[in-house]
C-alpha cells in the first residue's frame, strides 16, 4: 500500500525519518521497497540538530501510535538514528546518507558506533543501504505476518531469478 510522503497516517507500522529534505532522494529507496511489498509507512523530516523537539515527540509517541520499526537516515554528523534509539524501544534501522565532503563514512561512523544499551541496526552507505533498510523492516514485520512473509519470499526469489549465470559483453 503506497503512502504519500508527509501524509498523516494513523497506525502505520513503519516510520521513515530523515534529517533533511536532501535525504529523501536516498530514503525514497526504502519507501519504494515498502511500496513493492505492500507495507504501509509514513515519511517525516525529523532533524536531530534543527528540530530536536520534533525528534523528541516523535520518539516519545512512536510506540503508542503503533509504529513497529523506524528507518532513520541522516548524513554527516548523523545523530538522528542513535538519538531516536535512545528515545524509543522500537527497533531503529539506520541509513548513513552519502555526503559530498567525506563520502558518507562520516555518516556511517556517526550511526554505527552506538554504546551498549541503545542499538541501531546500521545499513550500508547510500541508496543500497536505504533499500536494504526497507527489506529489513519488511523482514521484521513478516515474523508476524504470513502474507507479507510470502510476498518477501517472492520478491527475493524474483531477484535471484533475475541474475544471469554468465556475464555478457555490454
Ligand atoms: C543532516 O545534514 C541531514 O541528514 C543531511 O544528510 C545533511 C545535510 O542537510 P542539508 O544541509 O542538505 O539540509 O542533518
Amino acid at each position: 500500500m503506497t503512502q504519500q510522503a508527509g501524509a498523516q497516517q494513523a497506525g502505520v507500522p513503519v516510520g521513515i525519518i530523515m534529517g533533511s529534505q536532501s535525504d529523501w532522494a536516498t530514503m525514497r529507496e526504502a519507501a519504494a521497497i515498502l511500496d513493492e511489498l505492500g507495507v504501509p509507512y509514513e515519511a517525516r523530516i525529523v532533524s536531530a540538530h534543527r528540530t530536536p523537539d520534533r525528534l523528541w515527540s516523535y520518539g516519545r509517541e512512536a510506540a503508542g501510535r503503533g509504529l513497529r520499526v523506524i528507518i532513520a537516515g541522516a548524513g554527516g554528523a548523523a545523530h538522528l538514528p542513535g538519538m531516536m534509539a535512545s528515545k524509543t524501544r522500537i527497533p531503529v534501522i539506520g541509513v548513513p546518507v552519502q555526503t559530498r565532503a567525506l563520502g558518507g563514512v562520516d555518516s556511517l561512523y556517526s550511526i554505527v558506533q552506538m554504546p551498549k544499551g541503545f542499538p541501531v541496526a546500521t545499513m550500508a552507505i547510500g541508496a543500497a543501504g536505504a533499500a536494504n533498510a526497507g527489506l529489513m523492516a519488511a523482514g521484521i514485520l513478516a515474523l508476524n505476518d504470513a502474507a507479507l512473509a510470502q510476498r518477501l519470499d517472492d520478491w527475493r526469489a524474483a531477484l535471484s531469478a533475475s541474475i544471469p549465470e554468465e556475464p555478457r559483453d555490454e
